[in-house]
């Protein structure tokens, strides 16, 4: 795909998710929770599970109406991910996106409030598309992010990761933290893109769809570990080294930079040869994975 289109479609998408995110999060009584949550979801994220989410669906043939709130509600379900791993009782960073933490930028009860109010924001928008749309494909849609963000998922996933800090441990444990606390958040927006566009052979191509996100969701996560050691503090908008500061086993530290690298390589092109199998209208996505391998933040 020509990369003028590329990014053209990328910017499109990050516009129309930008603005529905500032309509969802209108500023109400009281102030103070709105201002940080908005605070920590407009600093200046990515917008990788959203924007996958949105052009899942539209590969898969669905409509972005359908489509948006689900990518709203996963981008602060991610958000409230990081404030509170930011907090002291977790990684205690002061910077994220380059910018203040939110409990820096308030304080931890604003922070802990932040955090719990996005998450629960992201369960009010997703129960009002359920019961409006009366479709199955939501309530469906719906099942596959709260499957992948609580104890079964992300959450589970960090309390391994918490658990695990100064320890020695084996690579089974290191999969299944990377497995939960990063890839689940990756393959539910992918899983829930499909189920909202597709309407043949859905179960067959929802599982094609879960191999692709453990696969981009365990490379993303790799690429996390390398840029940790390998990039700048100014060009990640937070601290390098913070896995050795907290005394985390990462994919560098267990295999070694060199093996990272390959493994990250392997995986998504394992990734992108499922991809292929989408036919003509898979190109943005295609792109968008091979760009993520050669992030810089
Ligand atoms: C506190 C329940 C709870 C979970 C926290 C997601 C997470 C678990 C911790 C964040 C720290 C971390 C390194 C997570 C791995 C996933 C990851 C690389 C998150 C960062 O995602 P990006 O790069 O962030 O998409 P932006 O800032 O672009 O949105």
């Amino acid at each position: 795909m020509d990369s003028i289109v590329f990014e053209n479609k990328l910017n499109g998408y990050i516009s129309i998710i930008n603005k529905r995110l500032d309509e969802l999060l209108e500023i109400k009584y009281p102030k103070e929770i709105y201002e940080a949550m908005r605070y920590s979801v407009f600093a200046g994220g990515k917008r990788l599970r959203p924007v996958l989410l949105l052009a899942f669906c539209e590969m898969f043939g669905g409509k972005t109406e359908d489509a948006l709130d689900f990518a709203c509600a996963i981008e602060m379900i991610h958000t409230y991910s990081l404030i509170h791993d930011d907090l002291p009782a977790m990684d205690n960073d002061d910077y994220r996106r380059g910018k203040l933490t939110c409990h820096k930028k308030f304080n931890e009860a604003i922070a802990i409030l932040a955090g719990d109010a996005l998450l629960n924001k992201a369960y009010e928008v997703m129960t009002n598309l359920v019961v409006t749309k009366k479709e199955e494909k939501f309530a469906t849609a719906m099942k596959y992010i709260a499957d992948s963000a609580g104890t079964c998922g992300m959450v589970g996933g960090q309390v391994v990761d918490v658990l695990s800090e100064d320890k020695e441990i084996t690579s089974d444990i290191l999969s299944y933290i990377h497995k939960n606390k990063t890839a689940e958040l990756i393959i539910a927006p992918l899983k829930a893109g499909c189920v909202l566009g597709e309407n043949d052979n859905i179960i067959e191509k929802i599982e094609l769809v879960q191999s692709i996100g453990e696969k981009v969701g365990v490379a993303f996560q790799i690429k996390d570990d390398i840029l940790d050691v390998k990039s700048t503090t100014e060009e990640l908008g937070k601290p390098v080294f913070s896995d050795s500061k907290n005394k985390k086993t990462t994919y560098v530290t267990m295999y070694g930079i060199e093996k990272s690298e390959e493994k990250l390589k392997k995986l998504t092109e394992e990734a992108l040869c499922i991809i292929d199998k989408f036919g003509d209208k898979n190109e943005f996505v295609y792109e968008y994975i091979k760009k993520l391998v050669k992030r810089i933040k």
